[in-house]
């Protein structure tokens, strides 16, 4: 059987990580579950050092500040590579990507896909509880990244993935620029110049319930940014 990490990224996801782990481990109860953790002031951190006193699956990283999404990704990146895992699947914290989806994600990874991705723009995907504007923003930045990276798949900027590290250990880590949001969509470009096969696996993407958005505006300009020059300069 291939050894499975799961990792989430967390900054104030201290009313969600219960939830979601539990439901994690119902859905893959052979999995590791790695919560990179950037010193959050609600206390995700030490949520995690407790319970991990009894969950030996339960692993935790932590950093000293608030360093970015990207950075988060890339060191679960990291990790998974270090600890001989064969797959590393990556999901948002907040309950935004539903654990009901891993077995299906998860066997097409091990049908020999290199990355797949939990897509809501292919048929049967979708997104819950959004306005009108976030949809319309999402699908901006998805058609963005298509003109300039060239990425044939649907939805690369969701965060709801599973990589085979063996893809991963070939990354060149300092080529990656992005240490934000845009890092989704870079990963992918970069990825797809090593080669590597996608696909894309439906799912309904439900808004957070609990806690506030991470997202704001200058992180978004950033992004939007990085991607042009990606595309453009290759940097
Ligand atoms: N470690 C770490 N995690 C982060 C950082 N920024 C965001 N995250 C986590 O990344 C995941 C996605 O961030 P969200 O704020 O939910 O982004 P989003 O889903 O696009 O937007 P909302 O759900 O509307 O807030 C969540 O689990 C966050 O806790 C960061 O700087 N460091
Ligand atoms: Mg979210």
């Amino acid at each position: 059987m291939s050894k499975f990490l799961i990792s989430l990224a967390t900054y104030n996801e201290r009313e969600n990580l219960p939830l979601i782990t539990k439901e994690i481990f119902e859905y893959a109860p052979d999995a590791d579950i790695l919560v990179v953790d950037d010193n959050s002031p609600d206390g995700t951190g030490d949520w995690v050092a407790e319970q991990q006193q009894t969950e030996p699956r339960l692993k935790l990283l932590r950093r000293a500040g608030k360093l970015g999404l990207g950075t988060a990704t890339l060191a679960a990146m990291k990790y998974a590579v270090n600890n001989g895992y064969d797959f590393l699947l990556n999901m948002d914290a907040d309950l935004s990507h539903p654990p009901k989806y891993l077995p299906a994600i998860r066997a097409k990874a091990e049908e020999g896909i290199d990355v797949v991705i939990g897509s809501r723009y292919v048929k049967g995907g979708g997104v819950e509880g959004w306005a009108r504007h976030r949809q319309f923003m999402s699908k901006g930045i998805n058609f963005y990244a298509k003109l300039f990276l060239g990425l044939k798949t649907k939805d690369n900027s969701g965060a709801y993935r599973c990589y085979r590290t063996l893809l991963l250990k070939q990354l060149d880590e300092k080529s990656i620029v992005s240490k934000g949001y845009s890092f989704q969509e870079e990963v992918l470009f970069r990825l797809n110049k090593l080669g590597a096969t996608f696909a894309e696996v439906p799912i309904i993407f439900v808004d957070r319930r609990f806690g506030s958005s991470k997202i704001n505006k200058k992180e978004v300009v950033a992004a939007l940014w990085l991607l042009f020059r990606i595309g453009i300069f290759g940097r």
